[in-house]
C-alpha cells in the first residue's frame, strides 16, 4: 500500500471548493510521485471534519456531465482541526517546520476587510478580539499568530496562497495580515512584510453544494459509503503569480499556469464569470428560475448575458495572452448550461455586499467614467437591490442594513444602497445613483422578463 502523504500544507476554511479544486491538483501531483498532504482547518463549524472522519478524510470527487458522474477518490487531506475548539493546536500545526504553504478559501468576508477599499476593518469584532487575545478567531488572526509562532521558533514563514475570488487576492491577504500584525507587534509586522510571499491566484471550477440526494447517488455508483463527497464541473483552472519561493508543490506539473502578471486573468474571471453569475443570481429568481442551467436555457436570458459580455464587460478587459474573450464568453455559457449540474442561484446570491464591487461595480465604474452605455450592468445591480431590499432573511453580513423600509420608495432604497461606502466608492455612488434609480424603478414596474427582453433574444 502506498503511504499517505505527510502534512506539508495547511488549508484554512476547508470546504467543498478547495476539496474539489486545489486538492484535485495535489492528487494529480501525488499520482506523479509527489507527497503533499493537507491539514484542513475549519474556522467555524465541525461539520466538514465530522463528515470526513468516517473515511479517514478520503472522499469522492464527482465530475458532473450531462451524461452522468465520473468519480475519483481524493486522498490528500490527512486531518481536519476545528479552530474554535482548539486554536492552540491550529497555531502549533502551522508552526511545524514541515509546513511550507498555507492556502485559504475563507470567502470574501473572511478577510475582514472593507470590500470597496481592501483595507482591514479595525472595527470588525473578530479583529478587535484578535488584537486582544493570542487565541485567534479570524483568518488574518490565525495567519498572524502562526507566523509569530514560527518567528519565535526561528523558522521561515510559510507562503500564503489565497484562493478566494478577490482581485489581487494575495495583496488583500498581505494587507490584512500586516495591518493586524502592526496592531499586535510592529516588529513582527516588519518581519512578515520582509519575508513572506503572498502570491495572487485565480481559481476556477464550478462547485455546487452537495445534497443528501447527491450523496446517495454517489454511494450507489461507487458502492461504498462516503459522507463527504464533493461535486464539480469537469472544467478547472488555476493561475498563480510567479512568486513561489522555497519548497512548494510544483502545481505547474499538475496543470496550473504560473504567470508574471495575474491581473488580466483575474479581471476576466471575476468580471465575466462571477459578475455574470451574480447577475443571474439576482435576476433569475425574479423570473422564478432556481438554478443556473435552468436560467440560461431561457433564450431571452441567454441573449441578455451575451449582450452583457460582448457590449459591456469585454470592452473593459485586457485579454490574457492567447485568450479570445468572445470564445471565453461562449465557453462560459456552455459551462453554465451543463444540465448535469444543479447549481442553485441562492448559493451564488449569498454575500452579495462582499462580492459586488469586484464582480460588477468595477466594470460599471470603468464604463461610467468613460461615458459608455451601462444598461445591462445596471439591470444586474437593480436585481441585487430588489433582492436585498425585499428578502427577509438574505444571507449577507450587511443584510440588516440593506433590508428595505416601509417608507422607502425606489429612489430612497437605491440611495440607501449606494451610500454604503463599504460597497460603493463615494465617487461611483455619485455617478451611479440616478441611472440606477431609474433602472430599479423600471425593473419594479416592468418585471424582469420585459427588462431582459430589451436586449434581444
Ligand atoms: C460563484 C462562484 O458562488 C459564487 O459566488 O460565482 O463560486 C463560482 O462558481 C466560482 O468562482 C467558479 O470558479
Amino acid at each position: 500500500m502506498i503511504p499517505r502523504p505527510p502534512v506539508r500544507i495547511v488549508h484554512l476554511g476547508l470546504g467543498a471548493f478547495f476539496r474539489a479544486h486545489g486538492c484535485a491538483y495535489l492528487q494529480d501531483l501525488n499520482d506523479q510521485g509527489a507527497h503533499w498532504g493537507v491539514l484542513g482547518v475549519s474556522l467555524r463549524s465541525p461539520a466538514v471534519r465530522d463528515a470526513m472522519r468516517a473515511r479517514d478524510y478520503r472522499y469522492t470527487a464527482a465530475a458532473l456531465t450531462p451524461d452522468g458522474m465520473d468519480l475519483r477518490d481524493i486522498d490528500v487531506v490527512r486531518d481536519v482541526l476545528v479552530a474554535p475548539d482548539d486554536p492552540t493546536a491550529v497555531i502549533a500545526a502551522m508552526a511545524d517546520p514541515a509546513v511550507t504553504l498555507v492556502t485559504l478559501t475563507v470567502t470574501e468576508k473572511g478577510y475582514c476587510h472593507d470590500p470597496a477599499t481592501g483595507a482591514l476593518k479595525l472595527t470588525h469584532p473578530d479583529i478587535l478580539a484578535d488584537i486582544e487575545s493570542p487565541l485567534p478567531v479570524s483568518a488574518p488572526g490565525v495567519l498572524v499568530r502562526a507566523l509569530q509562532a514560527r518567528r519565535v521558533k526561528g523558522l521561515p514563514p510559510f507562503t500564503v496562497l489565497s484562493c478566494d475570488n478577490l482581485p489581487d487576492n494575495g495583496a488583500v491577504a498581505r494587507a490584512v495580515t500586516i495591518t493586524l500584525a502592526q496592531k499586535i507587534d510592529p516588529d513582527l509586522a516588519a518581519w512578515i512584510d520582509a519575508n513572506t510571499a503572498f502570491p495572487s491566484t485565480m481559481v476556477d471550477r464550478i462547485v455546487p453544494a452537495t445534497t443528501p440526494n447527491d450523496i446517495a447517488q454517489i454511494e450507489a455508483q461507487s458502492g461504498q459509503p462516503d459522507g463527504a463527497p464533493v461535486l464539480h464541473e469537469p472544467f478547472t483552472q488555476w493561475v498563480i503569480t510567479d512568486e513561489f519561493t522555497g519548497d512548494l508543490p510544483d502545481l505547474a506539473a499538475a496543470g496550473a499556469q504560473i504567470v508574471p502578471d495575474i491581473a488580466p486573468f483575474e479581471q476576466m474571471k471575476l468580471r465575466m464569470l462571477n459578475g455574470v453569475h451574480s447577475a443571474l443570481a439576482y435576476l433569475g429568481p425574479l423570473a422564478r428560475f432556481k438554478t443556473v442551467s435552468e436560467a440560461v436555457t431561457n433564450e431571452s436570458i441567454a441573449a441578455y448575458l451575451r449582450h452583457l459580455w460582448r457590449a459591456e464587460i469585454i470592452p473593459t478587459l485586457t485579454p490574457p495572452k492567447d485568450i479570445n474573450l468572445i470564445a471565453y464568453a461562449d465557453a462560459l455559457l456552455d459551462r453554465f448550461a451543463n444540465t448535469g449540474i444543479q447549481h442553485h442561484l441562492s448559493q451564488i446570491a449569498m454575500d452579495g455586499s462582499q462580492k459586488l464591487p469586484q464582480r460588477l461595480l468595477g466594470t460599471l465604474d470603468d464604463r461610467l467614467s468613460n461615458g459608455d452605455d451601462v444598461d445591462a450592468l445596471l439591470l444586474a445591480v437593480a436585481g441585487w437591490i430588489a433582492t436585498t431590499a425585499n428578502q427577509k432573511d438574505a444571507d449577507d453580513p450587511m443584510a440588516s442594513i440593506l433590508r428595505g423600509c416601509h417608507t422607502c420608495d425606489s429612489i430612497r432604497t437605491v440611495a440607501r444602497h449606494v451610500s454604503q461606502t463599504a460597497i460603493f466608492d463615494p465617487r461611483l455612488a455619485t455617478l451611479i445613483e440616478e441611472p440606477l434609480s431609474q433602472a430599479y424603478a423600471r425593473l419594479l414596474q416592468n418585471g424582469v422578463g420585459n427588462e431582459v427582453n430589451r436586449f434581444g433574444s
